[in-house]
C-alpha cells in the first residue's frame, strides 16, 4: 500500500539529496513540498479504504490482569475478523518499552498507532515523531497529559466516574462512616489516578481513608500489600476499596488467611471480570463497578475513518454500570471476560 506519508517522505528525501548534491534548491521563497489538502492521517486509499488496507500498531502496556488479556484478545480476534494487518507487543509495564515499540511501527510506517499509554505523562515526544510521520494515534483505556492535539481521538471508560461509583457504594454501606483503605493501581496511570480522584471527590466525609498503597493491579502485589494492612490496621479497618478485580482476588487470600469472613468488611472493586463476579458471588465483594476492555471493535471502525480522513470525535467514553453481588449468579455464565 503506498500512501500519502510514504510519497510526502520520499518527496522531502528527494529534495534533501537535491540540496545535499548542491541542485536544485527551491528559492527560501516557495514551500519545500506540495502543500496537501488531504487530511492528517489520511492513507492513498482514501476515500475508499478498507479493513484489508489498514495496518494498526498495538503497543500493548502489559499482560498484568484479566481486563488486559480480554483487551489484547479483543484487538487480535477483531484484526483477524476484519482482516487487519496487526502489529501487537507486550510492553511489561515499562513505558520506555511501550515508545520503543512505537518508534518501530513508525519506522514501519503503519497507518495507525492505537496507544494504552501505562502511564500517563511522558509521551509528548514520541506523539510528535508520530505526527511528524503523518500517522494518527489512537489513546486507547488509560489518557494522557499530553495536549489533545497530539492525538487523533481518546476512547476508554470514564476512570474518574468509576472511582464516582465505588465512593457511592461505600457511602450507601457504611452509612454511620468507617475506615477504608485503598489498593490502587499503577501509580501514575490514568486508571488508578482518575479512580482515585473521583472516589475521593465522592466519598461521604465520615468515611476516612486511612491508607493507598499500590498493588500494580496484579493479583502477585495485591496480596502482600493486603497482607500488610491487615497486620498495621489490624481491628481498625470497615472497607476496602481495589482499584481492579486482579488485586482483589490476590488480596482475598491475605484476608482469609486472617481469618475475616465474607461479608465481615465491605468491599468494593473494578473492571467487572468473571474473577470479580466469582468474588461476588462467594460473598467477598458487595459490587464491582464495570470497566469494559473489548475495544478492538470501536478502535478498528474509528482508524478506518481516520484512513479515510473523515473526522472523528475527540474522545469516546465507553458506557458502564455497576453490577451487584445478587446479581453475579445471573451473569457470571454471561461473561465474556
Ligand atoms: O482496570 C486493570 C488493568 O487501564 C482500565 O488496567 C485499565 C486497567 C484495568 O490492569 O485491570
Amino acid at each position: 500500500m503506498f500512501h500519502f506519508k510514504k510519497l510526502a517522505f520520499l518527496f522531502v528525501l528527494a529534495s534533501m539529496v537535491l540540496v545535499a548534491c548542491g541542485g536544485g534548491a527551491a528559492p527560501a521563497d516557495e514551500p519545500a513540498a506540495p502543500a496537501s489538502d488531504a487530511p492528517f492521517g489520511a492513507a492513498s486509499c482514501a476515500p475508499d479504504c478498507t479493513y484489508a488496507d489498514m495496518v494498526l500498531c498495538y503497543p500493548q502496556l502489559g499482560a498484568e490482569s484479566d481486563w488486559r488479556t480480554a483487551n489484547s484478545a479483543s484487538f487480535k480476534e477483531t484484526a483477524e475478523t476484519l482482516g487487519v494487518k496487526l502489529i501487537f507487543s507486550d510492553a511489561q509495564q515499562k513505558q520506555e518499552n511501550q515508545i520503543s515499540a512505537m518508534r518501530s511501527c513508525i519506522q514501519q510506517d503503519v497507518d495507525v498507532i492505537a496507544l494504552p499509554p501505562v502511564v500517563e505523562t511522558g509521551w509528548d515526544a514520541v506523539l510528535q515523531e508520530a505526527q511528524d510521520a503523518n500517522i494518527p494515534v489512537i489513546v486507547v483505556d488509560r489518557s494522557v497529559t499530553a495536549d489533545a492535539s497530539m492525538y487523533a481521538t481518546h476512547i476508554g471508560s470514564d476512570m474518574v466516574l468509576e472511582g464516582k461509583r465505588a465512593a457511592a457504594e461505600f457511602n450507601k454501606l457504611l452509612p454511620d462512616g468507617g475506615n477504608v483503605l485503598e489498593l490502587s493501581g499503577t501509580t501514575g496511570s490514568g486508571a488508578a489516578v482518575g479512580r482515585a480522584e473521583g472516589f475521593r471527590a465522592d466519598l461521604n466525609s465520615n468515611i476516612t481513608i486511612l491508607d493507598s498503597q499500590t498493588g500494580n493491579f496484579t493479583r502477585a502485589e495485591g496480596k502482600p500489600v493486603m497482607e500488610a494492612f491487615l497486620k498495621k490496621y489490624e481491628g481498625q479497618i470497615d472497607g476496602v476499596f481495589f482499584h481492579n478485580d486482579d488485586m482483589a482476588i490476590g488480596a482475598v487470600e491475605a484476608i482469609k488467611a486472617a481469618g475475616i469472613q465474607p461479608g465481615d468488611l465491605v468491599m468494593i472493586s473494578v473492571d467487572g471480570t468473571r474473577g470479580g463476579f466469582q468474588l461476588m458471588l462467594d460473598g467477598w465483594l458487595q459490587a464491582d463497578v464495570e470497566c469494559n476492555p473489548l475495544l478492538g471493535p470501536q478502535v478498528m471502525d474509528l482508524g478506518l475513518k481516520l484512513m479515510n480522513g473523515q473526522e472523528i470525535p475527540k474522545e469516546e467514553l465507553t458506557d458502564e454500570q455497576t453490577y451487584y453481588a445478587d446479581q453475579a449468579e445471573e451473569l457470571l455464565p454471561t461473561r465474556k471476560y
